[in-house]
């Protein structure tokens, strides 16, 4: 089994400089003019006589002598440009063999380290919120955001449940509408200046391959268990939190199999393991679902209230609401346990356990009409409503880091 742990990161972080003035440091690194530079020099050989004679020159001084086209000194030929890149300290005994042999050059770069140097600076680093940033090029750290992760950040997955098709659809819609509507969404690109999103738009791969192929009802995993005929673990009730009280089953056959110890399936794993090692970052997870329209919150393992409940159940409340006003849907608000059922186990809990405040599950459309088949022309309005409650959230996050 494959595990693809895909993440998408929607990185518009905050930096102190909101615009990126273009600046060459001229002063700093480029070396004085009278100390040579490296040059590239075009050479077109007019004869037989002068095309040996470039190979060779080409090839004789090993690393001094860059040959950048043909891409091979064999290549070089009569009539056919040649160009090659020559280390400063040779560039003056490179031109008089070249005069020697009545071979005329002309110099096509001659300020080699000035261009290395405006191709190797960067303004700042990490300001992909402007237009610059996409102009300038970038080191494989700078571009994979390598421990350069924001300060802050909001997790979003979707998919635990193979059968909820609107979720990954949501994951997608969301990465597409933050990336399309960047600069157009005023709400969203100001957003994006404050918070990093992870999004992960399928958690559970194979169950979700498993409803395109075999079983379009299929809710779990695919995992095999020995001592069992029976496949999959329920992704929602493996994380450690009130792993496999009331609310979960310990039989393998069951739709809400907890698996044999928390954490045991490798989806759950990767993701647990993700957001423990992001946990100071991540300000915000929400875990999309379907269906039933509810924005839930811990816990689900217990009746007892969280400590953040009152405060929880106001941004709930609001999500809800906003939801209400703009999108004319109705969500129902509160903590799981007492409004869906209780589901020991889950994502949501254990990450409220580790510290995250701001964790929540999204029960999507709809209430019952198609259910998990939901048809393709809902998924718009699905989204809109959705997008419209983490907007909410998000903007909840924002103001109390
Ligand atoms: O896992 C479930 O049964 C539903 C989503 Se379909 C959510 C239950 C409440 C949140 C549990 N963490
Ligand atoms: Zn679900």
């Amino acid at each position: 089994m494959k595990i693809y742990l895909l993440i998408f990161v929607l990185g518009f972080f905050f930096g102190k400089n909101q615009v990126a003035t273009f600046r060459f440091p001229e002063s700093q690194t480029t070396p004085s003019p009278v100390e040579p530079q490296d040059q590239v020099l075009y050479v077109l050989p007019r004869s037989d006589r002068q095309a040996v004679l470039l190979r060779n020159i080409t090839s004789s001084f090993d690393e001094m002598i860059i040959l950048w086209m043909p891409d091979s000194p064999e290549h070089i030929e009569k009539n056919k440009e040649v160009h090659f890149y020559v280390n400063a300290t040779i560039v003056d005994e490179v031109k008089s063999k070249l005069k020697e042999s009545a071979i005329t050059y002309t110099i096509l770069v001659e300020n080699t380290q000035s261009l290395i140097d405006q191709q190797t600076y960067n303004d700042t680093s990490g300001q992909r919120s402007t237009t610059s940033y996409y102009e300038q090029y970038h080191a494989l750290e700078d571009m994979t955001g390598k421990e350069k992760t924001a300060t802050h950040a909001i997790w979003i997955d979707c998919g635990i449940h193979a059968r909820e098709w609107v979720s990954p659809a949501f994951c997608l819609w969301f990465v597409g509408h933050a990336v399309g509507f960047y600069g157009t969404d005023e709400y969203m690109t100001n957003l994006l200046k404050y918070i990093d999103f992870y999004i992960l738009p399928v958690m559970n791969v194979d169950g979700y391959q498993y409803t395109w192929t075999t079983n379009r009802m299929w809710r779990k995993n695919r995992s095999k268990h020995p001592n069992s005929e029976c496949y999959g673990t329920d992704l929602n009730r493996n994380f450690d939190a009130g792993w496999c009280g009331p609310g979960a089953s310990r039989n393998p056959c069951h739709d809400t199999y907890c698996g044999p110890y928390p954490e045991s399936e490798p989806e759950v794993a990767a993701v647990a393991n993700f957001i423990r090692q992001h946990k100071d970052t991540i300000k915000g997870y929400i875990t999309m679902h379907s269906y039933s329209q509810m924005v839930l919150f811990p816990y689900s393992y217990t009746k007892e209230k969280s400590k953040d409940h009152d405060e929880l159940l106001r941004l709930a409340n609001k999500v809800a609401d906003g939801i209400r006003v703009k999108n004319r849907s109705r969500y129902a608000s509160g903590a799981g346990a007492d409004t869906i059922y209780l589901a020991p186990g889950g994502s949501d809990d254990w990450v409220y356990d580790l510290g995250i405040k701001y964790s929540f599950t999204i029960e999507l459309r709809d209430k019952g009409t198609y259910g998990f088949l939901l048809p393709p022309n809902l998924i718009k309005p699905t989204c809109s409503e959705a997008l419209t409650g983490i907007k909410i959230i998000s903007a909840h996050i924002v103001k109390n880091i």
